[in-house]
């Protein structure tokens, strides 16, 4: 029989840091990743907006028949996922929740940092996932909205890099947090020069890497965990913008060379071609 697969969305790219740990934690399962790069970036967009091209993927996967959804991507999860859980009858699972766990846990001063794109910072869903969860804590949220930029022209360790990464971190590190979570799926990649501005005495949490570890026990909570097994799994890709590039990117990332990638296009999401193959 045929694996179940484990659907994740995200805006583009960027979720495939969180696709690249549940590889890595969940060898067995299937996986169907869609990224929109055709409107990325999610993050300087109207709530509103966010929330309809979340729906305009989660339609895309529910059509596959996934047993579970990961919205890998921030902006997307503090926008769309109370909807999207009440909704759905399969469990619907965000970043924002594991990362403030893992938060939680690790803070001993009660002073977390959380930072994140404009969506995520604006709609303080970090700091009631934590407050309400530990009202004694003292959360304190900074948008970094040149961080992505920074990325996607391949600067992590340049000089300009290092000026942006300092001059964000500025207010947080003023704060005297103890924990640091990256609340966005590109900022992993930045973790080295986050580290040494920020100093050796703050934790950094990587919310996409806490969400895999609870994906891991919900399967199995669920029973709907794969085992090792004669029968391969999938993994398939789709983006709404160029496959040559989205391949580039995640065969570097993931370190694979055989990816499966499809386009997918905007009209296709939204029903408009009704022809196609599915
Ligand atoms: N990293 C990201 N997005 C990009 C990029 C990048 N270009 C270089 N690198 N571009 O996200 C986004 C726009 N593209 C996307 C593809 O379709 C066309 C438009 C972070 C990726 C996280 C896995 C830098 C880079 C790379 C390879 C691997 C990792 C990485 F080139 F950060
Ligand atoms: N995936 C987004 C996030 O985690 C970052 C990129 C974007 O702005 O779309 O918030």
């Amino acid at each position: 029989m045929k694996k179940q697969a484990i659907g994740l969305l995200d805006s583009g790219v960027g979720g495939l840091t969180v696709m690249k740990e549940a590889m890595k934690q969940l060898p067995n399962e299937s996986f169907y990743y869609i990224g929109d790069t055709a409107r990325c970036p999610y993050g300087p967009r109207p709530k509103e907006q966010v929330k309809e091209f979340t729906w305009d993927l989660t339609k895309f996967l529910l059509e596959k028949n996934i047993k579970m959804l990961i919205i890998a991507c921030n902006t997307a999860t503090a926008a769309a996922l109370p909807e999207l859980k009440k909704v759905l009858d399969i469990p619907v699972i965000g970043v924002i929740l594991p990362g403030s766990r893992a938060a939680i846990k690790t803070t001993q001063m009660n002073r977390i940092g959380i930072i994140g794109t404009e969506g995520t910072i604006l709609s303080g869903e970090y700091k009631k996932a934590i407050t309400k969860k530990q009202a004694n804590t003292s959360v304190f949220s900074q948008a970094c909205p040149k961080f992505v930029p920074l990325i996607e022209s391949n600067q992590f360790s340049s000089a300009i890099a290092k000026k942006v990464v300092t001059e964000s971190l500025q207010g947080l590190r003023k704060q005297k947090v103890d924990t640091l979570v990256m609340g966005c799926t590109h900022y992993p990649l930045l973790r080295p020069l986050i580290q040494n501005v920020m100093g050796d005495t703050v934790t950094l949490i990587d919310s996409g890497a806490e969400t895999v570890n609870e994906v891991s026990v919900l399967l199995d909570y669920y029973d709907m965990a794969e085992e090792k097994s004669e029968q391969p799994n999938e993994r398939k890709f789709y983006t709404t913008g160029s496959v040559n590039m989205f391949k580039e990117i995640a065969s570097d990332w993931l370190e694979l060379n055989e990816l499966e990638v499809e386009q997918v296009s905007i009209a296709r999401l939204k029903g408009i071609i009704d022809n196609e193959r599915t």
